[in-house]
């Protein structure tokens, strides 16, 4: 391993290489002016098919499973590897350029929403749904979804991006994010080992956002590294990502905005699209 020695000040200066160096910029903001389309439906989705795409259209699925029509959307794919999350009209909906980004236009104003984290609490709010109301299952809920939104950046963007997207194998980093990849399935396991589904008895929006990344690391459907990190370790991870994966609503939210591997589907606009 050769030492990097950081110059005084960091410049944008080298192409680092690797899957995301040409979409990644130090700099927040538009880089071109592009509006986005909107659909006839209440709600308008602009995602894309990854782990924090699908917690929202699972969710929106789960919504109209329950028959709260409202919850009917256009799905509208960002190509994240064009650098679509950095058109103007995208901006405006989410000025960080991550997907998802929802526009809830039901109402006499549009509300944005971003975060995926925010958008399952919003909605879930909105249609009194997969949220507990009694404040110690509330509580037990929120603290899920939020150790979900500050676990995953070091499951992604630790051990996948150097697992599986570096431009080379770096021993340091793997095996750093490697350990916290296992530890924090080990929380879950343990978890899981008392408690049906996260949050207690009831399937919630805690599920919602944790099933995408950690019950996909399980059933191997991540940065192929089911067997590095022996994922069959954690058996109630698997018993729970395996009752999820049968719910219809899950398989019908995991194909919106699909643009690789089997049953694509790059934008849904109406639920026979998914028929
Ligand atoms: N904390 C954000 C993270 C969103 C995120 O990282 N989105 C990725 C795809 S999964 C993205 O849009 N990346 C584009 C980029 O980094 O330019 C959330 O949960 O909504």
């Amino acid at each position: 391993m050769t030492d990097y020695v950081p110059p005084k000040v960091w410049t944008w200066d080298t192409e680092s290489g690797g899957t995301f160096a040409s979409i990644n910029r130090p700099i927040a903001g538009a880089t071109h002016d592009k509006a986005l389309p909107v659909g006839k439906h209440p709600l308008q989705l602009y995602s894309l098919a990854t782990p924090n795409g699908q917690k929202v259209t699972i969710l929106l699925e789960e919504l109209l499973a329950l028959g709260h029509s409202g919850a009917e959307y256009d799905a509208w794919l960002i190509k994240i590897g064009d650098g679509d999350q950095f058109g103007s009209g995208f901006v405006e909906v989410n000025p960080n350029s991550k997907i998802p980004a929802l526009m809830d236009r039901s109402g006499p104003e549009p509300i944005r929403v971003f975060e995926s984290g925010a958008i399952l609490q919003y909605l879930a709010e909105k249609f009194g749904a997969f949220f507990p109301t009694e404040p110690a299952a509330r509580a037990e809920c929120l603290s899920w979804l939020f150790w979900q939104m500050g676990s995953a950046p070091y499951l992604g963007g630790g051990f996948g991006h150097f697992y599986a997207y570096a431009p080379s194998k770096m021993e340091y980093p793997i095996n750093r994010f490697a350990m916290e990849t296992k530890r924090q399935l080990d929380v879950l396991d343990k978890r899981l080992a008392v408690s049906e589904y996260i949050a207690g008895d009831q399937y919630t929006i805690a599920d919602i956002a944790i099933w995408p990344w950690y019950g996909g690391l399980v059933k191997g459907r991540l940065y192929e590294a089911a067997e590095f990190l022996s994922v069959h370790e954690y058996k109630h991870v698997l018993r729970w990502a395996d009752a999820i994966d049968a719910r219809p609503a899950v398989q019908r939210g995991r194909r919106v905005n699909r643009v690789s591997g089997d049953a694509q589907l790059p934008e849904r606009h109406d639920a026979s699209d998914l028929d």
